[in-house]
């Protein structure tokens, strides 16, 4: 298989890999737009419970490929538009839990999309850069949106400002990540922690995700709102029904029915 986007399905876990080594995971528009339709595969895929993105070889991705810019036909906000940001949308509304494992170096719009996953989680070795600056460019692809939110304004300006490097142990300390994982065993260590996901119940991991969403941009007043109407929505469902009764019983609760 030599696509520059590979997908693979194990134990409800959908793991699909920019496979772009030799450029360290450089996107493209084939590897964009590709990565974008393979997301809403997986979202439709019944057997997918949960979604890994990660990079081939010693990189994540190293933003957009700087061989591919020159004598393009679309300008700088078209291209963004045609890209990169229905990307970082599907990421953000999918409808089941996105992992963004971070094998290697996160940079430029790659370190936008290492910061994308609902969940994020590195490799001892990886790396993210807010590189932009280095070409003169603007944060793009969500990092003006996600980073503050992590850190707060000044360190984020200061990331940007410098592009500075920032290691695994950094990122644990700042927020940029929620677990560090040795190399050797990252991806097995990955598939681990995705598989455990993949037994939450389904349905409520997809209202947390819209309820959090909106709440990230919301009033408290909306908040409490949008809470009370999604709460309707897991409170019907089966998988309510099933918490409830295994809570009774004494057992653990079944959330992956066949
Ligand atoms: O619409 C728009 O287009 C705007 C969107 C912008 C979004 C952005 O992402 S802007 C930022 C673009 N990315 C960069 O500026 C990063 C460029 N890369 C680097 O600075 C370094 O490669 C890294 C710091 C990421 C890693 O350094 P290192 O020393 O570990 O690896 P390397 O030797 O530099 O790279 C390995 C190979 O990958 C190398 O190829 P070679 O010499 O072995 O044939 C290198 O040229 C290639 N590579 C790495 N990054 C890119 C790339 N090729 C094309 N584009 C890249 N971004």
């Amino acid at each position: 298989q030599d696509s520059v986007i590979l997908s693979q399905t194990r134990v409800g876990v959908c793991t699909l890999t920019l496979n772009r080594p030799d450029k360290l995971n450089a996107a493209n528009d084939e590897l964009l737009l590709t990565l974008t339709t393979e997301l809403r595969r997986a979202e439709a895929d019944a057997a997918v419970r949960v979604v890994i993105l990660t990079g081939a070889g010693r990189g994540f991705c190293a933003g957009q490929d700087l061989g591919d810019v020159s004598g393009r036909d679309m300008t700088f906000t078209e291209h963004l538009n045609h890209t990169y940001n229905p990307l970082i949308r599907t990421i953000r509304t999918l409808d089941k839990p996105v992992i963004s494992a971070v094998n290697g170096v996160a940079a430029g719009a790659g370190a936008s999309l290492a910061l994308a996953g609902d969940i994020r989680l590195w490799a001892q070795s990886a790396r993210l850069i807010e590189i932009f600056s280095n070409i003169a460019l603007v944060p793009d692809s969500g990092s003006t949106w996600f980073l503050p939110r992590l850190v707060g304004y000044s360190r984020a300006f200061e990331l940007m400002a410098f592009a500075e490097r920032v290691d695994a142990e950094t990122a644990l300390k700042l927020g940029l990540c929620e677990h560090v994982f040795a190399d050797e065993t990252f991806m097995d260590d990955v598939q681990a922690y995705a598989e455990r996901l993949a037994q939450r119940p389904a349905n409520a991991l997809k209202l947390t995700k819209q309820a959090l969403g909106a709440a990230l941009t919301s009033t408290l007043d909306e908040a409490l709102d949008q809470e009370a109407a999604l709460q309707q929505l897991a409170g019907d469902h089966w998988e309510h029904q099933e918490g409830v009764t295994a809570f009774k019983e004494k057992r653990a609760p079944d959330f992956v029915r066949a």
